[in-house]
């Protein structure tokens, strides 16, 4: 059960920048996107290598011959699939790492009566990992549905057609993807998803364009279970952690603000589990003052470790935002010696989670298990992390250094703080991942990569 209410999930900070905002290119190459080391393990999702073999949008022609601007029209497209249209049926996916890859263009002058542009028809593949909820069938028939243009009259007409019941009962505005629910029963679109139908394309439906794609996804073999590599933590008798948590309003000076409730939950949780910290750290995490002076703290445990002679040190930070941070070296200096980091706080549609990417440092020869506990946090995963735990650690694979949970679905501000489950998890060093991710909670689909190189449960 998720202990917050819908509007305290981690979705975002911010009201997404629709089309201004910057988007990345994937690699187009055609190959198969999906190889061992990017598998995922997960106590409440299985997981599907997906395809899309034939999605289609229109783009203004004048559009259609710059690749950027084709490829930003391609994901924001995908965007109403991905976190809109996927999340209805609680199931995830890794849409940042989605391989695209762009087919063909058709066409001019398709869609004049609607828009009164001229439209060039893009056709694109798309393959990605989906994470689907652990013994839910997947269904025989499940279209992508989609707008058929994201710019334009076609767009707005789309959007101020379906919002009104094609929504996820928060907002009634899919012009962020975001709220969109195609598969809502009162939605007109829903039977296009799930009925079986030949009508696949461009549908003009009462000259709104939506788009209607295959989808086609096989199982993947499930991985066995593993530990965190608990030796290599304890190995000097210490665990350094850092725990991250951002707020929910930023700039919020309330303790009632759900952000900074969790950061002093979890720093009396901490208490509970480990007894009294023996530096005599001081709890602040009521928003007022200077950051990091009053909204910090480091904790030092003793007696940790089944036999009591082991040690825990524990930073926490309170921040406002990831993104836009003002003193981003407080995170990188905290992070140094980290074997593990935690972040609670809204995703903001990825840019916090990267921000945090860069924001971190990689140590050489460090191992470290990273949680990103944001909404659908596994969505925005790039390739950044591993490319930067490589940079530390030439000639290795990331997953030697890297352990990366994430979650495909929202998360709530917990009641519960995940961060003190996993730490009590190395203090007890005896708990497989399977068991960590169904503990953290069992509603958002938590994943961990990285983790098939690691000692299988109990060694
Ligand atoms: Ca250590
Ligand atoms: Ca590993």
């Amino acid at each position: 059960m998720k202990k917050g209410s819908f509007a305290t999930l981690r979705m975002t900070g911010l009201r997404l920048r629709m089309m201004g905002m910057a988007m990345i290119v994937l690699l187009s190459g055609c190959k198969s996107r999906v190889s061992s080391d990017l598998r995922n393990l997960s106590a409440t999702a299985d997981f599907l290598d997906a395809v899309i073999p034939d999605a289609v949008i229109q783009i203004e022609a004048s559009d259609a011959t710059d690749n950027d601007a084709v490829m930003d029209q391609i994901r924001m497209q995908l965007k109403y699939f991905f976190v809109g249209q996927l999340k209805g049926r609680s199931a995830g996916s890794d849409f940042n790492r989605a391989q695209i890859t762009i087919i063909s263009r058709t066409g001019s002058d398709l869609d004049a009566p609607v828009s009164g542009r001229n439209l060039v028809e893009v056709h694109y593949s798309v393959r990605f990992t989906m994470a689907w909820p652990k013994g839910t069938e997947f269904p025989k028939i499940f279209s992508v549905i989609m707008p058929g243009t994201v710019k334009g009259t076609g767009f707005t007409k789309f959007t101020e057609t379906f919002s009104e019941n094609c929504n996820d009962g928060e907002e009634t505005d899919i012009s962020n993807p975001w709220h969109y629910r195609p598969e809502e029963s009162k939605c007109p679109l829903a039977p296009l998803a799930s009925g079986p139908g030949t009508a696949y394309g461009i549908l003009n439906m009462s000259t709104i364009p939506v788009s209607r794609s295959r989808i086609a996804a096989v199982l993947q073999p499930a991985k066995p279970d593993k530990n965190p590599e608990y030796d290599r933590v304890w190995e000097d008798g210490q665990m350094n952690a850092l725990l991250i948590y951002a707020k929910d309003a930023p700039g919020s000076n309330s303790p009632d603000d759900v952000g900074s409730a969790e950061f002093n939950r979890a720093y009396a949780n901490l208490m509970n589990a480990f007894g009294k910290s023996t530096n005599g750290a001081k709890i602040y995490g009521d928003g007022k003052g200077p950051f990091p002076e009053k909204n910090s703290a480091e904790l030092i445990f003793g007696n940790i470790g089944t036999d009591g002679t082991k040690t825990m040190k524990v930073k926490m930070l309170l921040v406002d935002s990831i993104e836009g941070m003002a003193n981003p070296e407080v995170i990188g200096a905290a992070s140094r010696d980290a074997e593990f980091i935690y972040y609670g706080g809204h995703s903001g549609y990825g840019r916090n989670i990267r921000g945090l990417f860069d924001f971190l440092e990689y140590p050489a020869g460090l191992y470290r298990l990273y949680f990103f506990d944001g909404c659908n946090s596994f969505d925005y995963m790039n390739a950044a992390l591993n490319e930067k735990v490589k940079a530390a650690n030439p000639g290795s694979p990331a997953s030697k250094y890297a352990d990366v949970m994430s979650n495909a679905l929202p998360a709530p501000f917990d009641d519960a703080p995940p961060s003190v489950k996993i730490l009590s998890a190395f203090a007890g060093s005896n708990t497989s991942y399977r068991q960590i991710l169904a503990d953290v909670d069992a509603d958002t689909l938590s994943v961990v990569e990285g983790e098939e190189d690691n000692g299988a449960r109990f060694p």
